[in-house]
């Protein structure tokens, strides 16, 4: 007789290519059988009955515990993995910011002390370039075999911005390396003058913040990313699309054959620029860069996640409680940038996506799972439900019905930006590596039982 370690009977299994009934298999934490029906097997049952199985979700933009501002992001390897993992999320991909005057080696050795052995989610990690010079580069090839295949460099942010000169460099050795740039394009100039400008006048409060930070100077710096990764013959990514100014570049791009790709988050497609009017210094709560925009973003960043413009749906989840936001009751520009999200994409994305007919179930597999496991080196041993991978698998109940607070969340912070949003279809079930590590909302897989996963080859989409 056949036998498994689990066995999930029943489900509708749903991958970027198919929708189909039937049993999986699991052993040793691999999908080792999928068939129509495991009558008779041995193993532990998990009756999947008129609920979806997804891959398990893949957040490829995450800060757990990031130096920001004088602060930390409030969640660390920890607290933001357990978050994840009830929300369906079984692998991350977060930035390890490289210190200045400190190697690419040094750098990955400070990220792996905060999340080895306490990551409870399988992750990966992109390096941030924050200050490039001759040895750096020389680091880049052997980094790259390393596992860490990503680089990402910020184009705006003291202490961390890199220049055009140092964005050409980075965009030719990576990728002749075999890696892929990522950027953060906000024109930093634009910023710096609006900033200084509010301040004087004594504009302080958070819509500030946004109003500093306008759409153009997201398209500009987008456009500019794009030709120079053009100029030198370069594969780029860019991060957290917020609107139509950025995201008609990399449709354009793309039209002419160029490889870009591209992500936008939840925030960008849910929030608006008027929750910076909510009363008090409860603007800060959506305090993050880019900033949130106007709600004629939404169907635009739709359309681009439809036909392919946008390739993936992250969430540049970087939470931090209101008391740390209130660094900044006197200057918008100390207030810690970022938002919480890693515990909510796969069911937002699921009930305004799927649910409301914006797209398909294969179109949400491919933006929540297998379109960043292909972009980040890691398909098909993640982003797929097929024999060999690995067993990250999402029991999903379409029919669950619920209002979000942040009381019922496990992401460490007193808020959501999505406080009373009324969603149906939730994930009930998360496995890693073929061990339950969530159920109904409850964290209760093992401590520090995430691997690092060694990344390969990025894939061009
Ligand atoms: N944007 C944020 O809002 N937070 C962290 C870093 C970033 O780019
Ligand atoms: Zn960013
Ligand atoms: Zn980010």
């Amino acid at each position: 007789m056949e036998s498994y370690d689990t066995i999930i009977k029943n489900g509708i299994i749903v991958t970027e290519g198919d929708t189909v009934k039937g049993d999986i298999g699991i052993k040793k934490g691999k999908i080792v059988t999928i068939s129509e029906s495991l009558q008779g097997a041995e193993g532990k049952i998990i009756d999947a009955s008129g609920k979806y199985i997804f891959p398990g979700g893949i957040d490829p933009h995450t800060h757990m515990d990031m130096p920001f501002c004088g602060t930390f992001s409030s969640d660390d390897f920890i607290t933001g993995t357990k978050a994840a993992a009830c929300g369906g999320t079984t692998t991350i991909v977060d930035f390890a910011i490289q210190p200045k005057g400190k190697t690419l080696k040094d750098t990955v050795k400070i990220w792996r002390e905060k999340s080895d052995k306490k990551s409870c989610i399988d992750y990966g990690i992109h390096i941030v370039i924050t200050d490039m010079n001759d040895t750096i580069m020389r680091e880049i090839p052997d980094i790259i075999k390393e596992g860490y295949s990503s680089f990402k460099l910020f184009m705006t942010y003291d202490g961390m911005k890199v220049d055009d000169d140092t964005l050409m460099k980075t965009l030719m050795h990576v990728t002749r390396s075999g890696g892929l740039t990522c950027v953060h394009a906000e024109n930093y100039y634009v910023i710096d003058y609006y900033t200084k400008k509010f301040l004087k006048e004594g504009k302080i409060e958070p819509k500030y913040h946004a109003i500093s930070r306008p759409e153009l100077c997201e398209g500009e710096a987008v456009g500019r990313a794009i030709k120079l990764a053009q100029i030198c013959k370069a594969p780029l990514y860019i991060v957290h699309n917020t609107c139509e100014a950025s995201t008609s570049e990399i449709a354009r791009a793309r039209e002419r054959g160029y490889p870009v790709m591209g992500e936008t988050c939840p925030q960008y497609l849910f929030l608006s620029n008027e929750n910076y009017e909510e009363p008090g210094f409860n603007g800060s709560k959506y305090v993050m860069s880019p900033p949130l925009r106007n709600r004629e973003n939404w169907p635009v960043l739709w359309k681009g996640l439809q036909n392919n413009t946008l390739q993936v749906v992250s969430t540049d989840h970087c939470p931090f409680f209101i008391k740390q936001k209130e660094m900044g009751l006197d200057d918008f520009t100390k207030i810690p940038n970022g938002v919480p999200g890693v515990e909510l994409r796969m069911c937002l994305m699921y009930n305004y996506g799927v649910r409301e007919g914006r797209i398909s179930l294969q179109r949400f597999v491919e933006l929540t799972s297998t379109n960043a496991a292909k972009i980040f080196g890691m398909y098909p041993q993640k982003g797929t439900i097929a024999v060999g991978c690995d067993a990250d698998i999402v029991i999903f109940d379409p029919n669950k019905e619920l209002t979000i607070t942040h009381k019922n969340l496990n992401e460490n912070v007193d808020y959501t930006p999505y406080e009373g949003f009324k969603i149906k279809g939730y994930p009930i079930i998360t496995l890693s590596q073929g061990e339950i590590v969530a159920k109904y909302g409850k964290f209760i897989g093992k401590e520090g039982a995430g691997k690092f996963i060694k990344r390969g080859k990025p894939k061009i989409i």
